[in-house]
């Protein structure tokens, strides 16, 4: 009884599917993981962008853990977009007060669209309080910049990111390479191990504007994995090799930037 893997996504909804909760719930359906969802926040988006959002109550989200505290046996988590300070320090209250098993932390700032999903006052939060608690953190480059107040324009200087957020407290670190220059062939993201093992996962540049929810993916099938109790590093290689597939074959869906293509990743 209650021993089918449960993992948990602790995140934003995001109306148009591609992005935020949806795109973890996906990624738990095609890992053929039981998904369970905080819903701490929902944005009103659709392929053209973000045009609202709002966020729950704090007592709500609070409830929410406790309920599923009471009955359910979480195996692993992963948090997304944590819009606020409030949020961020009620998610990590939550966090520690239950055992939800190893906690992926996506540290969502921005959309690569621009569009800013982190207030500029929670970000010391995101740094000192969520951060520390993650076994797994998956910065993409944008936001390992601004974690690591670095200009990464070198692989030598995407490492360095990594050491240095490994400094925050967070045990195994992906430093995702820069994805978005036409001339690019190939994409280096660098992973940095809690033992101090490291080693880069490279693949095709996929040039490519259905690219919503691909850290969300990401972060989504590491959590999966480590639910199911995959060795961290194995889990991570499977997260990129998921998300790159799901990239390569893309859907039309929408007019603008669209979601990438969970279905594709079924075999992995
Ligand atoms: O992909 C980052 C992300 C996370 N969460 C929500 C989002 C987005 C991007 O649009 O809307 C709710």
């Amino acid at each position: 009884m209650n021993e089918f893997p449960q993992i948990l996504t602790i995140a934003g909804s995001d109306s148009d599917g591609s992005a935020g909760m949806q795109a973890d719930l996906h990624t738990f359906f095609i890992r053929k993981v039981y998904g369970m969802s905080v819903l701490v926040a929902a944005v009103a988006g659709n392929s053209y962008g973000i045009h609202a959002a709002e966020t729950l109550p704090l007592a709500f989200i609070e409830k929410q853990f406790e309920v599923l505290a009471d009955d359910f046996k979480i195996r692993a988590s992963k948090t997304g977009m944590l819009s606020d300070a409030d949020l961020i320090d009620t998610v990590v209250a939550a966090y520690q007060k239950y055992d939800f098993g190893p906690l992926v932390v996506d540290p969502v700032i921005t959309t690569k669209h621009g569009a800013q999903l982190l207030a500029d006052s929670a970000f010391q939060a995101l740094k000192t309080k969520l951060l520390p608690l993650a076994e797994v953190a998956t910065p993409n480059f944008f936001e390992a910049q601004l974690l690591t107040g670095r200009t990464i324009d070198s692989e030598d200087e995407q490492r360095r990111a990594a050491y240095d957020i490994k400094k925050l407290g967070v045990k195994n670190v992906v430093v995702k390479g820069w994805h978005n220059q036409t001339d690019q062939d190939e994409v280096a993201d660098y992973v940095l191990l809690a033992d101090g093992r490291d080693f880069w996962l490279r693949h095709q540049f996929f040039n490519t504007t259905h690219i919503n929810g691909t850290g969300d993916t990401l972060s989504a099938a590491i959590a999966a994995e480590l639910g199911k109790g995959k060795e961290v590093a194995e889990a991570i290689e499977i997260g990129h090799d998921v998300t790159m597939t799901a990239i390569e074959h893309e859907i039309a869906v929408g007019h603008q930037f669209g979601p990438i293509n969970h279905w594709a990743s079924e075999n992995i």
